[in-house]
């Protein structure tokens, strides 16, 4: 059972001017960030099998976590003339140009899961993502109500520098704990989202900390994944001697928490191929569509997690 139900999301505006009307058979180019983590795979996979219940013709380019991987991909996707894209952005800046390019063709841009900065707020028509401040500050409330008064160091693995949620989670866990002396972040990295580098990190943290860190605030579960293996291998209890806290709720996670070797995770679906191919046909049918797209999420704590575990479709 859900600790709690979130509806993530910001207020709902429509977009001005309805965009123009496409064909039945709908071509759609989407710039996939790359798979990094479990949650990018299922993200992907739910796209495909969306499309595929409708007439969607979805071409994915997986860019291996690099801009000009996306780039190049939107840029061949206008020239091939596709009905609308969908980007997710591995980074919020450096869309300007590219985008402007779709624009000028006329080809409609959905982000998914990221944003871009407000400067480009008018290339593209609307964002299908959860609230990652709000995510941040759940993981930081939830920290402060486990550990009370008692002094608290943390070390938090950041997502892809650059990335709109990994810029949004810190921001919104820092606010969450700066209501509370007794907790510290003693240090802050970035993982990129990948099991592999939370793992390298966390080993430079153990080294450098060893048992002064009492948390680890993780911005997803992959990393978080591969940092309780460092726990492990430098001979401390992830989950206890090491309280974990970290986002997504991927499979992954439910697993480690059931083992009792993380704590807590907090949802963020990936599950967005209903939202996105909706928006995308209502797109082809000239009718405004919103700017932003609530996802509906909530926050698993291990002591439900058996009990959730098998509910869970990512
Ligand atoms: C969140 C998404 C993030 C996930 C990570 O919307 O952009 O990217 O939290 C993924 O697991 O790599």
């Amino acid at each position: 059972m859900a600790l709690k139900k979130i509806l993530l999301g910001l207020a709902v505006t429509t977009a001005l001017v309805a965009p123009p009307a496409m064909a039945a058979q709908l071509t759609v180019g989407f710039s996939q960030i790359g798979s990094e983590s479990g949650w990018r795979a299922a993200e992907t996979t739910v796209s495909k099998s969306e499309a595929s219940k409708r007439t969607v013709n979805l071409k994915i380019a997986d860019a291996q976590q690099k801009q000009e991987n996306q780039i190049k991909a939107i840029r061949s996707f206008v020239a091939q003339g596709v009905d609308a894209i969908f980007l997710a952005p591995v980074v919020s800046t450096g869309w300007e140009n590219v985008l402007k390019e779709a624009k000028e063709a006329k080809i409609p841009v959905i982000l998914l899961d990221r944003d871009i900065d407000p400067s480009g707020k008018d290339l593209y028509l609307t964002a299908v993502t959860s609230d990652s401040v709000h995510e941040g500050e759940v993981a930081g409330d939830w920290l402060a109500t486990t550990v009370g008064d008692k002094q608290c160091n943390v070390v938090e693995l950041q997502g892809t520098v650059g990335a709109s949620v990994a810029t949004n989670r810190k921001k919104g866990f820092d606010t969450a704990i700066a209501k509370h002396a007794n907790i510290k972040l003693v240090r802050s990295q970035t993982g990129d989202f990948t099991r592999a580098k939370g793992k390298e990190v966390m080993e430079a943290f153990l080294k450098a900390e060893g048992k002064k860190i009492n948390v680890l605030y993780a911005h997803n579960d992959d990393m978080a994944i591969g940092a309780i293996q460092a726990i492990e291998e430098a001979g401390l209890k992830p989950g206890s001697d090491i309280l974990i806290v970290s986002i997504d709720a991927v499979k992954g996670a439910f697993e480690a928490m059931i083992a009792g070797k993380l704590n807590v995770s907090v949802e963020c679906s990936p599950l967005l191929g209903p939202q996105l191919m909706e928006a995308v046909k209502e797109v082809a049918a000239g009718h405004p569509i919103p700017r932003r797209i609530i996802t509906e999420e909530s926050v698993f704590p291990k002591e439900t997690a058996a009990q959730e575990f098998p509910n869970r479709k990512y």
